[in-house]
């Protein structure tokens, strides 16, 4: 498979920083036996994951910015475009050894994003998009599932954290949908909910109070499979909201209906 210049160092870099924290995953069973230990080493490794993202974009594309989960913004002198990276999402998983975690890089021009790359090291599942070039999963081309009802679609969502978003409201998502629902899913890393639903693994996909460096990278392998994201709301941007519903558009159109008034 040919891919751009561009998707090639994004690659290359996620590629790098998986290792990286492949490395570590092998190390958290050694580290079980202490309880503080685990949470201070998998921020160890995200951190270490998320220099090396910089680094080897940075070099790439000098004058990028570069948004980060863990340094936060770095600004560059090239205005138009940012990396909005996340190197470990899925930390949880992560930390108590469930492979359900990736590295997630985006890259946005003048405020949209143009290229993602989502790359989970565990089972070396590597997805690509770029606008206008379709969305690949190891190599093949993917696309959104068709289903239109939605008693036939197996559906993801997110649940928040302790002391984080609205539990109520969550719970009252989740009952609506579990109704209507052939199954009601929860992996724990948006960025690979985002592009199980490109890939057409999962019909549809929904969550609030995200970041962008969560949702970036699966925006754009969403639409370039196909599908449509949006926020709540429906018609509006998952990426400065924070809310994301996702999916082929009758999914996504069914899931808006259930969850606006929510
Ligand atoms: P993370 O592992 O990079 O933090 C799962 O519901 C999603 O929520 C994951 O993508 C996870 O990304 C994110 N997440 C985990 N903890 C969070 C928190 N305290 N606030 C907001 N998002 C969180
Ligand atoms: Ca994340």
């Amino acid at each position: 498979m040919l891919y751009s210049a561009l998707i090639n160092v994004m690659v290359k870099a996620a590629r790098r920083a998986g290792r990286s924290l492949k490395r570590d995953l092998g190390e958290i069973e050694h580290l079980q036996v202490s309880l503080k230990g685990p949470a201070n080493f998998v921020s160890l490794a995200d951190k270490r994951a998320e220099e090396m993202l910089y680094t080897d974009l940075a070099k790439a594309r000098p004058g990028y910015g570069f948004l980060g989960e863990e340094g936060g913004s770095r600004e560059g002198s090239d205005k138009s475009h940012t990396w909005i990276v996340d190197p470990l999402d899925g930390t949880t998983n992560f930390l108590h050894g469930i492979p359900q975690f990736a590295i997630s890089i985006g890259l946005a021009r003048e405020g949209t994003v143009i290229a993602g790359v989502i790359y989970n090291p565990a089972n070396d599942e590597l997805y690509i998009a770029e606008r206008g070039k379709g969305a690949f999963l190891n190599d093949q081309r993917i696309r959104v599932a068709g289903r239109r009802k939605l008693n036939e679609c197996v559906i993801a969502c997110g649940l928040p954290h302790i002391g984080r978003g609205d539990h109520e409201q969550s719970r009252r998502e989740m009952t609506e949908i579990q109704d209507k629902v052939a199954g009601l899913r929860r992996f724990g890393a948006a960025s690979l909910d985002m592009a199980f639903v490109a890939a057409g693994r999962l019909d549809g996909y929904w969550e609030r109070n995200l970041q962008a460096w969560d949702i970036a990278a699966g925006q754009i392998m969403v639409r370039e499979a196909g599908g449509i994201v949006s926020g709540i709301e429906g018609n509006d941007n998952a990426l400065t909201t924070g809310h994301v519903v996702c999916g082929n558009e009758f999914v996504q159109a069914e899931l808006v209906k259930i969850l606006k008034p929510l």
